[in-house]
């Protein structure tokens, strides 16, 4: 036997296959935008709708140094400079969601960095304005 959210109890192969599926569990940030957008509880249970289970969550006030090691593989992009700034201009919604495949549902949740690129029924399909306010 074998439980997700997501799908219920399992058994037999089914169970066998989930079993051999990493559980990964993948950090989120509703980031300033969506938090003062007031779009922080659509974002969460849009998340938490997937079926993944919220494994933390807290409201969080990013310091300059979390945000140069979070955003540490941008350093020397030209936007870096207002990443930084943006993320640390107010708090942000910071969220672990658990379960099998946690990161590609994340992501297809999600949808593409770029709003104009993501399909409607994504978060920021729907709900994203530019690249630069994402949520
Ligand atoms: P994602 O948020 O989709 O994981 P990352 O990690 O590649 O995307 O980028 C982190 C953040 O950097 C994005 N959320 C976005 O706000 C910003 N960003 C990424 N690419 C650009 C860009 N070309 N111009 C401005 N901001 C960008």
């Amino acid at each position: 036997m074998f439980f997700t959210p997501r799908l219920g109890w399992q058994t037999g192969t089914t169970a066998e296959r989930l079993m051999k599926m990493a559980v990964e569990r993948t950090l989120v940030l509703v980031k300033p935008d969506g938090v003062q957008r007031g779009l922080a509880g659509e974002i969460v249970g849009r998340l938490e709708r997937t079926g993944l289970r919220i494994a933390g969550m807290k409201l969080l006030q990013i310091s300059d140094g979390l945000a140069a090691r979070h955003y540490a593989e941008h350093k020397g992009k030209t936007f870096y400079p207002g990443l930084v700034k943006f993320i640390t201009s107010s708090p942000v919604v910071a969220l672990v969601m658990e379960g099998p495949d946690a990161v590609k549902i994340v992501r297809k949740t999600m949808g593409p960095t770029r709003p104009s690129d993501a399909a409607p029924g994504t978060i920021r399909g729907d709900l994203g304005v530019d690249v630069g306010r994402n949520l």
